[in-house]
């Protein structure tokens, strides 16, 4: 990325540059050790070595200009956020990453030491000036889910304009007319924002275009049965990851192309690494941009990685909006019911997530399971007991591990991640 081109938009954007170059430098020196340096990647990846490239560079410009001809930018921090609404409200919606250490020290005069490394990201992002998706927000959307995200928000919105939908915690009949009654205060909160009025053509179009991308992200996850495993774990991560802040119409074109170069590599039988290689499947807490450390750990312990059920994987993609159409009000229900069926370990009680764990580690045919939770995460770290009863019984040993985004534990999670796989084998 060239800075000399990017520093004024930067500027702009009222980033600390010189922080801001000390994380790109640290971003690209860790990219070329965990991506670049693997054998035998697809053609495709290079779309993904671009993005990332570009990431705050080309992106941003693209919004930029966006935002100068008069489109608004939504922030998100949670896939609970129908991204059909802001689409068909004519506004940008983009994920804000939240998988590095940044400005920690200053997160924690806002926020008590014991949270989450993902919430103390998205602070220290902000307090630091360093991230240009979140400077670009008109508005960012939050959401009730586990106690540290809803508490912190009260803060945060002292420093950026918010809107926060409440999640309901169960899901009987009056939890689900609670959700449509805030996914209706969404569109109406888009709607003031932007000045656009969402129509049924509109909704019908963003339907279909986030519908098109989770059908290219599936076909992704589809492939990934196959043996060997023609796509590394890193590669699929990272492809999840930058769904949530491409252009969804070029990322769904870029996957779509990537995964027919994937099916004639399965045709040929090649793989990212030989046959018998132990398959594992991560479970838990999303992994954010940069968050790379377990997938490279595990797939440099001689394993691959062939599915991630958390929300910057299959959680995200499941599920599709039913209705690509008929009226304003049943694609209104029909994303509210979408929604509903996300299986996030804030809701009590959470079975669906113990059943789609199980199905989806025998679809994949993997010999074990991590579940990865970061430090501090209750709901996550509530479920491992319930999904390592679920795997155990189904004959599926699983790892717990419990981490955050420092690089202190790498070599005692390598020597674990190491002992669990020689045990699989
Ligand atoms: S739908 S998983 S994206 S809430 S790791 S901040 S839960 S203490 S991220 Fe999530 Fe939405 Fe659920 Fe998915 Fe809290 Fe846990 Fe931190 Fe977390």
């Amino acid at each position: 990325m060239s800075e000399s081109v990017y520093k004024e938009m930067w500027e702009n954007l009222n980033l600390d540059i010189p922080a801001h170059d000390g994380l790109l430098e640290v971003l690209g020196k860790f990219y070329g050790d965990i991506y670049l340096s693997q054998q035998g990647r697809l053609k495709g990846a290079e779309y993904l070595d671009f993005v990332l490239s570009e990431v705050h560079g080309l992106r941003i410009k693209e919004i930029m200009d966006q935002k100068a001809q008069g489109k608004k930018v939504v922030g998100t921090f949670c896939v609970f956020v129908p991204e059909e609404l802001t689409l068909a409200a004519d506004a940008i919606q983009v994920g804000l990453c939240a998988g590095a250490e940044a400005g920690t020290e200053a997160a924690e005069a806002l926020v008590p030491r014991n949270t989450c490394a993902l919430i103390k990201s998205f602070v220290g992002f902000k307090l630091a000036r360093i991230c240009p998706f979140t400077e670009s927000c008109d508005m960012i959307v939050g959401e009730t889910t586990c106690d540290g995200k809803k508490k912190t928000y009260e803060a945060f919105g002292d420093l950026v304009n918010m809107h926060v939908m409440e999640v309901p915690q169960q899901k009987n009949a009056t939890d689900r007319d609670m959700w449509k009654a805030e996914v209706l205060r969404y569109k109406d909160a888009l709607e003031k924002l932007t000045g656009n009025t969402i129509t049924t053509e509109k909704l019908r179009d963003a339907i279909r275009i986030v519908n098109e991308k989770r059908r290219a992200l599936q076909r992704l996850n589809e492939l990934r049965k196959a043996t060997p495993a023609p796509i590394s774990g890193r590669d699929a991560l990272l492809i999840n990851q930058i769904s949530f802040y491409d252009d969804p119409v070029r990322f769904t074109r870029k996957i779509n192309e990537l995964c027919d170069e994937l099916e004639a590599r399965i045709a040929e039988k090649q793989g990212v690494a030989p046959e018998g290689t132990p398959r594992l499947m991560l479970s838990g807490c999303p992994m954010a941009v940069p968050n790379w450390k377990l997938p490279y750990i595990i797939e440099s312990s001689g394993a691959v990685v062939v599915g991630e059920e958390s929300c910057i994987g299959t959680r995200n993609s499941r599920d599709l909006v039913v209705d690509e159409g008929d009226s304003l009000e049943s694609m209104l229900d029909a994303i509210a019911d979408r929604y509903m069926k996300i299986d996030c370990a804030c809701f009590t009680p959470n079975t669906e997530r113990e059943d789609n764990v199980e199905t989806m580690a025998k679809d994949l045919d993997v010999d074990g399971v991590i579940h990865y939770a970061l430090m501090f995460c209750q709901p996550y770290a509530h479920e491992a007991f319930k999904i390592d009863k679920t795997l155990s019984e189904a004959g599926v040993p699983m790892l717990a591990i419990e981490t955050d985004y420092s690089m202190e534990d790498v070599e005692q999670l390598k020597t674990r991640v190491e002992a669990f796989v020689e045990m699989i084998k």
